[in-house]
C-alpha cells in the first residue's frame, strides 16, 4: 500500500512532497512498483519452499518480475541475467563491482520477518541470504536485515496494546551490532529520538536519516518513521511520503512494519479499495498474505507441538 501511494511523489523534495500531500486521497495512480512486484515473488516461494531458497527465489523472479514497474539498474541487469540462464549467485555483481547498496533487497524483504519471527537470529540470517541474489555490498544486506528485524518486531507486538517503542530500539540492537557501524550509528539517533519523544519535520528527517534509493539513506528514515507514528498506519504512511525522494519505497518499508504491527483491521478500507486489482493486485496480495500466515502456523505449530 505504501509503495502504490508514494509512487506519485518520487523524486520530489520534502517541501514539494508535504504541499501535495492534500492530493493523495484523488491525484495519484494506485499501481504498485517494483518494491512489491519483488516482494510477492519473494512471498510466493516462502510459501512454495517453507524457506529462503535463492535458487527458488530466483525462479519467481524470473518468471514474475515486471521490468515495467519502475526497477532500478542493477536489480533490472540481474534478473535479465538470471533470464538469460545465469545461476542466482553469478548475477550479484553485473553492475557494482561491490554488490549494490541500494535499498532492493531491504524493500522486499517483509515476507522474512513476517515468516521468521519471532526469532530475530533467524530473520537476520535469511534476510542476508534473500538479499545475496541482488546485493551483496554489506549496506544492502544489512538494510535487508533491520527492515526484516523492524517487521518481525512489529509483527510479534500485541497489536492490541500499546507500541512499544524503546523495546523495539533495544531489540534492534540486539543484531544490529553484528553488522555495519553505520546501522548502529542511525540506531542511535532513533534511540535518541524516541527517548526524547521527538517527531521530526520531514526536512529534519532527510538532513538526519536521508531519503535516497541507497538503503543505508532509506531504512533508517522508514524505521524512525514506522516507530514514531505507529500505530497510526495513515499518518505514518503520510510522514514517509512528505520526506520526497524515494518515496514508493520508504512509504512501502513504513506501511510493512505498521501494517504487521496492526494487521488488516487496522488498516484504511478507503485505501485498500483504490489499490490496483489486476493479476497480481490487491486479491492476489491478500490471498499470499493468507498463505504465508498458514505457512508460518504449520511450521510453528509443528514444532510446538
Ligand atoms: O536496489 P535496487 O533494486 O533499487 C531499488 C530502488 C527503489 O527505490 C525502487 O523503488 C526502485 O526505484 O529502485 O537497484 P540498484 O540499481 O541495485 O540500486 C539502486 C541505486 O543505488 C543504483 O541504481 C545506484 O544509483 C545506487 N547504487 C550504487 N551506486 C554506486 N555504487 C547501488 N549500489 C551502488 C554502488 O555500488
Ligand atoms: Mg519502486
Ligand atoms: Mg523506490
Amino acid at each position: 500500500m505504501g509503495d502504490a501511494f508514494g509512487a506519485g511523489f518520487e523524486g520530489m523534495s520534502p517541501d514539494r512532497a508535504t504541499f501535495h500531500l492534500g492530493n493523495l486521497s484523488k491525484k495519484f495512480s494506485r499501481n504498485y512498483t517494483d518494491d512489491t512486484d519483488m516482494t510477492l515473488a519473494l512471498a510466493e516461494s516462502v510459501v512454495q519452499t517453507g524457506g529462503v531458497d535463492p535458487e527458488d527465489i530466483a525462479k519467481q523472479f524470473i518468471l514474475h518480475c515486471d521490468l515495467t514497474r519502475g526497477y532500478a539498474i542493477g536489480t533490472i541487469k540481474a534478473v535479465l541475467a538470471l533470464r538469460a540462464g545465469l545461476k542466482w549467485h553469478q548475477v550479484g555483481r553485473m553492475v557494482f563491482e561491490n554488490g549494490s547498496f541500494g535499498n532492493g533487497a531491504a524493500m522486499r524483504v517483509s515476507p522474512v520477518g513476517l515468516f521468521y519471527h519471532p526469532d530475530l537470529d533467524k530473520i537476520q540470517e535469511e534476510a542476508i541470504k534473500q538479499a545475496n541474489i541482488t546485493h551483496l555490498h554489506p549496506l544492502g544486506q544489512w538494510g535487508a536485515v533491520m527492515q526484516a528485524c523492524c517487521v518481525g518486531l512489529a509483527v510479534t507486538q500485541n497489536p492490541k496494546g500499546p507500541f512499544k517503542k524503546e523495546q523495539m530500539v533495544t531489540n534492534l540492537r540486539e543484531v544490529l551490532w553484528r553488522g555495519q557501524i553505520e546501522y548502529m550509528k542511525a540506531l542511535n539517533k532513533i534511540e535518541e529520538l524516541v527517548a526524547q519523544k521527538r517527531k521530526l519535520q520531514a526536512r529534519q528527517v532527510v538532513q538526519v536519516f536521508g531519503n535516497g534509493v541507497e538503503a543505508l539513506f532509506s531504512v533508517p528514515s522508514a524505521c524512525y518513521i514506522a516507530i514514531t507514528y505507529s500505530p497510526d498506519f495513515c499518518d505514518a504512511v503520510q510522514a514517509a511520503i512528505s520526506l520526497g525522494g524515494d518515496t514508493d519505497t520508504i512509504a512501502g518499508m513504513v506501511g510493512a512494519i505498521v501494517g504487521a504491527h496492526v494487521g488488516e483491521k487496522g488498516l484504511p478500507a478507503d485505501w485498500t479499495e483504490q489499490l490496483e486489482d489486476g493479476a497480481r493486485g490487491r486479491s492476489f496480495a491478500r490471498g499470499l498474505a493468507d498463505r504465508l500466515f498458514q505457512t508460518w502456523l504449520k511450521i510453528h505449530q509443528t514444532s510446538s507441538g
